[in-house]
């Protein structure tokens, strides 16, 4: 083995030459996971403030429990996200269509992102931005913040209009034939994101922006949440729909099987494209000066975007249970035994799944009017989204760097063992937290509580020592699994080079459609009857922009009649400084 090793002195210009794209990747994908390690350093701190346990008076560093959890929510949630997913959504539709990105505008891509991080990251280090990474006026920070965070969206805005472009003159070149499967789930989402940051960039460039510089005096703070919202919550699909790629694109090689049905994952995809949208106010059930009506009608497109995430539990489990029933498995359940649960890439995402079951459950209680007067603003928040962001798409971007670093580096994975105990020990230390917070959540305890020092709680901290137990153990278990974790990835990176013959493959995973295509016998005619349909309704679902048209009309009617009345009657108020 150590013989076909070259010297660790293979220049980067040999292994980037072929694939210049490859580069631009690993920066977006290591610039991600560095805010993403100093983001988590801080989860562990907090998990124990949920357990009663103070330990800011100490730190020298942090101004504030406050300064803390701003960091912590825009380094996780908003920047390592975006750097992942740019990255990991520009490099898959390329290689699978076998087209070079233009070079300049993904490093531009690049630099906007980061120079606006940089901006935002100054703000919150000097303590003039601890907002928290929702940003709701009247908290007002300094401009550096909110020019930072519009800088973000703008460099991923880049990168999904160079990835769209990519696919329309693939298109125009290939009118009668099927986007492919990666590409197409791809292009669906950055269309998504299109349609879902006009939002956050319309509330950040035309209300926070000037009001932070002094030129307007005042901002509606209704006005501000509901657009913050109208991106808020189709962000969440932006973070999950990448994790989706990988599920159903990827996944089913990794486990030795083929997708299950492809055009349930074109469906699933434009049904995302459709519905993320309009059903923001989900996250607004508690404020004033909405219809109830408008909630309503929200509610229940919420319920309809669950949708195709069921479609996608069902078609997933399908393609991992044919993979395991190749592999030899047998039984209604006994199959699961026969996934390879020795192979990191397929160990982490295969737990990121079975972590969203309960977090889809919870989202599912959240979503209801009625129900979510008993969690809003509790600690059963956090614990609903750890184990969606943090570990259905946290997780899941785990096992892709298992491979996907290897593969853009030439070097391979450290170590496999650490790799799989990083990943257990997320998926148990997650869990752990997850009970802890949601029953925190149910005895009352609110959510962004400096609880440690906190009063007025009445008797409710009495009566929550086995959930914040749990909260506490949690973050301890959680701190080993981030310290595997970035070990093994750095020394990844750091490690020695192999050869292109020994290059890791992206797992791009053949589908039961193309078997059934191949199986044909030699002379008969290409495609089936049945084929023919699928062809068909593929090609349907491929008019990507009429749907994202008709997803913009729906917005217009969900959202139109509510910010209209909200811009006839402002409430500007002036910024406050509660730090
Ligand atoms: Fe949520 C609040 C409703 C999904 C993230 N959510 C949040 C917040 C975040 C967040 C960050 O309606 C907090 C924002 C804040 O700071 O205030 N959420 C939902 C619903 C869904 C949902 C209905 N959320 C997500 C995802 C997130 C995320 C995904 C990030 C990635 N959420 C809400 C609501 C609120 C909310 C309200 C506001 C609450 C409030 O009061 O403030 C749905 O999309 C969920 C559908 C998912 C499923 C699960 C499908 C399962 C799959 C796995 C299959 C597994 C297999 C096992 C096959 C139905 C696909 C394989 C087996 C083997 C053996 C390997
Ligand atoms: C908030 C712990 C990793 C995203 C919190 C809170 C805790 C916590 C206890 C609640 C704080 C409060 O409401 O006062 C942890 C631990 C982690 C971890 C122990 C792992 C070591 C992550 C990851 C993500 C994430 C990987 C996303 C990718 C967030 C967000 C908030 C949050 C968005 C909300 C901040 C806010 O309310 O403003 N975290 N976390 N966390 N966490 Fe984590
Ligand atoms: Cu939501």
């Amino acid at each position: 083995m150590t013989t076909t090793l070259p010297p660790r002195s293979v220049p980067d210009e040999r292994v980037y030459a072929l694939n210049p794209e490859k580069k631009v990747t690993l920066y977006f994908l290591v610039t991600g996971l560095v805010f993403l390690m100093v983001g988590v350093a801080i989860g562990p701190l907090q998990a124990l403030n949920y357990a009663g346990i103070d330990v800011y008076r100490s730190l020298p560093f942090l101004k504030s429990y406050y300064q803390g959890l701003s960091l912590h929510g825009v380094l996780n949630a908003l920047v390592f996200t975006t750097y992942f997913i740019s990255g990991l959504l520009l490099y898959l539709p390329c290689r699978e269509l076998g087209v070079r990105p233009n070079l300049k505008m993904s490093w531009a891509g690049y630099w906007i992102m980061t120079v606006g991080v940089l901006m935002a990251a100054v703000a919150v280090l000097g303590n003039n931005a601890t907002l928290l990474y929702t940003f709701y006026p009247p908290l007002q920070g300094s401009p550096l913040f909110y020019i930072g965070a519009a800088l973000l969206v703008v460099g991923s805005l880049v990168i999904g209009a160079q990835v769209v472009t990519i696919w329309t003159v693939w298109k125009r070149r290939h009118p009668r034939e099927v986007t492919p499967l990666v590409t197409f789930m791809s292009v669906a989402t950055w269309l998504m994101w299109f349609v879902a940051s006009l939002g956050l960039v319309v509330e950040v460039v035309f209300l926070l922006i000037p009001w932070s510089l002094g030129l307007t005096r005042g901002v509606d703070p209704l006005l501000a949440r509901t657009l913050f919202w109208y991106t808020g919550h189709p962000i969440v699909y932006f973070w999950l729909l990448p994790a989706y790629v990988s599920w159903y694109g990827l996944l089913p090689r990794s486990a030795g099987g083929v997708i299950a049905s492809q055009t349930m994952a074109r469906l699933a995809f434009v049904l995302f494209l459709l519905l993320s949208t309009p059903v923001g106010l989900h996250h607004q059930f508690a404020d004033p000066g909405i219809g109830m009506g408008w909630k309503v009608l929200q509610m229940l497109l919420t319920f309809l975007v669950v949708i195709p995430s069921l479609l996608t539990a069902f078609s997933v489990g399908a393609s991992l249970e044919l993979g395991a029933r190749a592999r030899g498995g047998g039984g209604w359940s006994g199959w699961i035994r026969h996934l390879p649960w020795r192979d990191p890439v397929f160990v982490a995402q295969a737990l990121a799944m079975i972590t969203f079951i309960p977090g889809g459950a919870g989202g599912i209680v959240n979503a209801s009017v009625a129900l979510d007067a008993a969690v809003h603003n509790t600690a059963w928040i956090p614990g609903h989204f750890h184990i969606t962001v943090g570990t259905a798409t946290t997780l899941t971007f785990f096992g892709v760097t298992f491979w996907l670093l290897p593969h853009l580096t030439r070097k391979p994975l450290a170590s496999r063992r650490m790799a799989l105990w990083a990943s257990w020990l997320w998926f148990w230390g997650m869990a752990l937290f997850a009970v802890g917070m949601h029953w925190e959540g149910l005895i009352g305890i609110p959510r962004r509580t400096y609880l440690a020092t906190a009063t007025g709680l009445g008797d409710m901290l009495a009566r929550a020592h086995i959930p914040m137990a749990l909260t506490g153990i949690s973050g301890l278990v959680l701190t080993v699994a981030a310290v595997l974790y970035f070990t093994v990835t750095f020394r990844t990176l750091f490690g020695p080079r192999v050869t292109a013959a020994q290059e890791t493959p992206i797992p791009f995973s053949d589908s039961l459609e193309d078997a059934e295509h191949r199986a044909l016998p030699a002379g008969a005619a290409t495609v089936s009857p049945a084929g023919a349909r699928i062809h068909g309704a593929q090609l349907v679902l491929d008019r990507l922009w009429v749907f994202t048209a008709l997803a913009l009309l729906l917005v217009v009617i969900m959202y139109g009649p509510t910010l209209i009345g909200m811009l006839l009657n402002p409430h500007p108020v002036p910024g406050l400084r509660l730090w």
